[in-house]
């Protein structure tokens, strides 16, 4: 599986595109590529040749380890003002008989189920639920961290964030310093989508714009809190508004270092005001991993998220510059499975993830949300996985 630093010389010079051997040179010498060149490579690379350089980058930076966690999620309501045509999973208030919305109580319930059990984190996430306000997640929050402190607890996307402020007339810093101190430990990626305007327009015009977005996390950051990053990719962007996405995220990462890792989604196109695009292909989503490896120099961690792709896939993006795939999870999350993903009832128990990481020679190492190491696999076998209440 390594690269050794000659072969990955050679790739550079057996280029026959003059361009291409100089963006080689610069990633080798850990150089910094531009804007034009990100986009170059979409238009000219080919995936050997990607697949080389990122699977390089990947290896310099985390030889073979490759992280996941154990975490479930809970999705408070599928009830949405807005109207993402991308998205499969919302329903708006008006038909909001139609969607579900969560009582405190089912939601305490969902966290109690896990108790006993060594999960470290809660991702909490869902659609912007009109009466679904700030005071009511505040007391959800205090609430998980007086049953269970440990937890951590990563919830809300940008986007319920602004509206939740929005609504309670609170600045953003002033909204996530609630939050943070009712025991909101970090905030997942979601909402990103494509940040360029002339694509937000067409797939999501109504919610916050890229500004508001990296704001909200530009401020959490600076309230020492860690984020995460996504880019919805796939449908109707070109390959500049990507690296514009990517750009934008580069450039905060430089000020503040607080994002913990990048998540590349697969647009999937069932069931959605979208479905007559179609869907990128499996080399197409293997060039956009490596060369999200390659663009994003300032971020440690990629992460594919295994219910979006697939198993199998999630397996392959191990060798385009991938090193994470998100967590076990639990069958309750419906966002996937309703845009028609691979994965139906998304659930993987520990040992099956093991399992797959191992399947292409990587080392399996289980982590907590800031990527703290809580065990390496490499050495445990299934049946000990399988066996041992310690695991599951
Ligand atoms: O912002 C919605 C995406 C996101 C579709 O931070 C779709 O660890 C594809 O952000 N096809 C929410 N994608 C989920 C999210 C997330 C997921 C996993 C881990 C983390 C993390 C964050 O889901 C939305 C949107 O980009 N999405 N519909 C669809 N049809
Ligand atoms: Fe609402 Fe999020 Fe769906 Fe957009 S993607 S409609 S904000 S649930």
């Amino acid at each position: 599986m390594s690269v050794s630093n000659a072969e990955v010389q050679q790739i550079a010079e057996n280029t026959d595109e003059k361009d291409l051997q100089v963006i080689a040179e610069k990633i080798i010498n850990g150089q910094r590529i531009s804007f034009d060149e990100g986009v170059l490579l979409f238009e000219k690379a080919p995936l050997p040749y990607l697949g080389a350089l990122a699977n390089w980058v990947r290896e310099q930076r985390h030889g073979n380890k490759t992280y996941f966690n154990r975490n479930f999620h809970i999705e408070p309501t599928n009830v949405c003002v807005f109207s993402c045509t991308f998205c499969s999973y919302s329903r708006l208030y008006a038909h909001r008989e139609e969607g579900w919305e969560l009582s405190m109580d089912e939601m305490l319930n969902i966290v109690k189920s896990y108790d006993g059990k060594p999960i470290t984190e809660v991702h909490i996430v869902g659609g912007v639920h009109p009466k679904m306000n700030l005071y009511f997640f505040e007391e959800l929050i205090k609430k998980i961290k007086a049953h269970r402190p440990g937890l951590h607890i990563k919830g809300f996307t940008a986007v319920e964030l602004d509206y939740m402020f929005r609504k309670a007339k609170l600045s953003v810093e002033d909204g996530l310093k609630l939050l943070h101190e009712a025991g909101l430990d970090s905030l997942p990626g979601g909402g990103a989508e494509i940040f360029h305007p002339e694509i937000r327009e067409q797939i999501c015009a109504d919610k916050v714009g890229a500004d508001g977005w990296l704001f909200i996390h530009e401020t959490a950051h600076q309230l020492g809190m860690h984020t995460n990053a996504t880019m919805l990719y796939g449908h109707v962007e070109k390959y500049w508004h990507r690296i514009d996405h990517m750009e934008r995220l580069r450039q905060l990462q430089d000020k503040t270092g607080g994002f913990n890792t990048f998540i590349p989604l697969k647009f999937r196109n069932k069931d959605n005001d979208m479905s007559y695009v179609p869907e990128s292909t499996v080399v197409e989503d293997m060039r956009l991993y490596a060369i999200s490896r390659l663009y994003m120099d300032n971020f440690s961690h990629l992460k594919a998220y295994w219910p979006m792709l697939g198993r199998q896939n999630a397996q392959l993006t191990l060798s385009f510059g991938v090193n994470d795939l998100d967590g076990t999870i639990d069958d309750s999350t419906k966002i996937y499975s309703m845009a028609g993903s691979e994965e139906q009832r998304p659930t993987l128990s520990t040992a099956q993830l093991v399992s797959l990481i191992k399947q292409v020679r990587r080392e399996p190492v289980e982590r907590d949300t800031l990527y703290n190491e809580i065990k390496n696999y490499t050495d445990v076998n299934l049946t000990e996985i399988e066996m041992n209440p310690a695991y599951n």
